[in-house]
């Protein structure tokens, strides 16, 4: 089973991922895992600490002359900012954030004892994983991209793929015009508003959050099951997706809006084209649409996936809101860290990264194999099958 697993304080020593049940033969460049880093650390509105830290990744195990040997992967990236035993206690907890909560759970009076592993920065290591997942998943053309949707209540007016022969429905062409964006978003117009967003929430002293998509591309049909609650692909992602820091909702397809139509206008056409049979992942089978976000019966349908994440505005603030003190109990101002003013677009790396592990899990799952030759050669018998259906 492809799982992962990390280690490490946002200002310890270092982060550490642990990927189990990654198979053998597959090429492992640290420079692409450094591109996924680098990018999670950029996105206009992040704060100072972004300026200290350069996350690289040092491959410790599981490789030998840069190809994966079937054995635990363990990366570790370094933290610049070393300083844990030396920053002061915190006793004024942040609201939003998990200060106040995890003191109580794990008897403590000083909250950097909580913050230190609950800080986003963890998210560094499973953008590591992630960058690994997404190597798996190239291996089989299958392409996972994450973008900005929404800042501070400025949307994006950008939908691709909803529907059939839709013009920006291509990875390729999506990923050059979100590298050119400084919020990693698809709409030059929305950017600037909201970047003026950003700008504004930072003058306040406030914080403002939004909303990424995360797209998978060439995703088979078959991946997840119904046959129990946590099987299904679709509970999955939202998972994978809701235990990143600071998001609070996870919507797939059409999301919440299918509640506000009917039967007709939601559900995906099926149509049949023969001509399409060897070429498609899907044998010849088609969908007029796309509302369902690929996944049907929590099982991947054949259409790109698309998944959808609301974060919430960063607890840390510069006009920070009432608290209490955790020693006195006298009413206070919340600490003020050092913070990010929005980290939506870092956020959607983190997704992409979140989203391209879950579905490399379900992937090994269907097709199995100690190398990926034999995951392949069981991939290729999967899709003759789909084909002569
Ligand atoms: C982060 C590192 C952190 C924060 C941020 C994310 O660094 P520091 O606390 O030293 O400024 O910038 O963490 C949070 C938003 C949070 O709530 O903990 C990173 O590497 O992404």
């Amino acid at each position: 089973m492809l799982e992962f697993r990390t280690a490490g304080e946002s200002h310890g020593k270092c982060l550490i991922a642990i990927i189990e049940g990654f198979p053998a033969g597959i090429l492992i460049e640290t420079s692409g895992i450094n591109k996924e880093l680098k990018r999670r650390q950029g996105g206009f509105g992040r704060g100072a600490r972004m300026q200290i830290e350069h996350d690289e990744v040092e491959i410790l195990s599981g490789t030998r002359k840069g190809m994966s040997l079937g054995s635990p992967i363990c990366l570790r990236i370094k933290n610049s900012d070393y300083s844990i035993d030396r920053l002061p206690a915190l006793t004024r907890p942040r609201p939003g954030h998990a200060d106040l909560a995890g003191v109580m759970k794990y008897n403590q009076v000083d909250a950097r004892n909580i913050l230190e592993r609950a800080s986003a920065r963890e998210t560094a290591a499973r953008v590591a994983a992630g960058a690994l997942a997404k190597m798996l998943l190239g291996f089989f053309s299958i392409e996972v991209l994450g973008y900005v949707k929404e800042i501070g209540g400025i949307k994006s007016r950008v939908i691709p793929c909803l529907k059939a022969g839709t013009s920006l429905c291509e990875p390729e062409k999506m990923r050059s015009i979100r590298d050119q964006s400084k919020l990693y978003c698809l709409d030059k117009t929305a950017e600037k508003d909201m970047i003026e967003k950003i700008n504004r929430a930072k003058k306040d002293g406030d914080s403002v959050g939004g909303v990424f998509e995360v797209m998978a591309f060439d995703v088979p049909p078959g991946l997840g099951s119904y046959s129990q609650w946590n099987t299904r692909l679709d509970g999955r992602l939202a998972q994978a997706l809701m235990s990143i820091q600071a998001i609070k909702g996870v919507e797939i397809g059409l999301g919440f809006a299918v509640s506000k139509k009917s039967g007709s206008e939601v559900h995906d056409e099926i149509v049949y084209d023969a001509a399409e049979t060897d070429i498609s992942i899907s044998g010849g089978f088609q969908r007029l649409t796309n509302n369902a976000g690929g996944i049907e019966g929590g099982i991947s349908n054949g259409q790109p996936i698309i998944v959808r994440a609301a974060m919430k505005p960063i607890p840390t603030l510069k006009k920070p809101l009432k608290s209490v003190d955790i020693v006195t109990k006298e009413p206070q101002i919340a600490a003020a860290e050092r913070s990010d003013v929005c980290a939506v677009p870092a956020a959607s790396v983190v997704g992409e990264a979140a989203v391209a592990f879950e579905i490399a899990r379900a992937f090994m799952e269907k097709f199995g194999g100690d190398h990926i030759l034999e995951t392949s050669r069981n991939y290729e018998g999967y899709l003759n099958q789909v084909k002569s259906m």
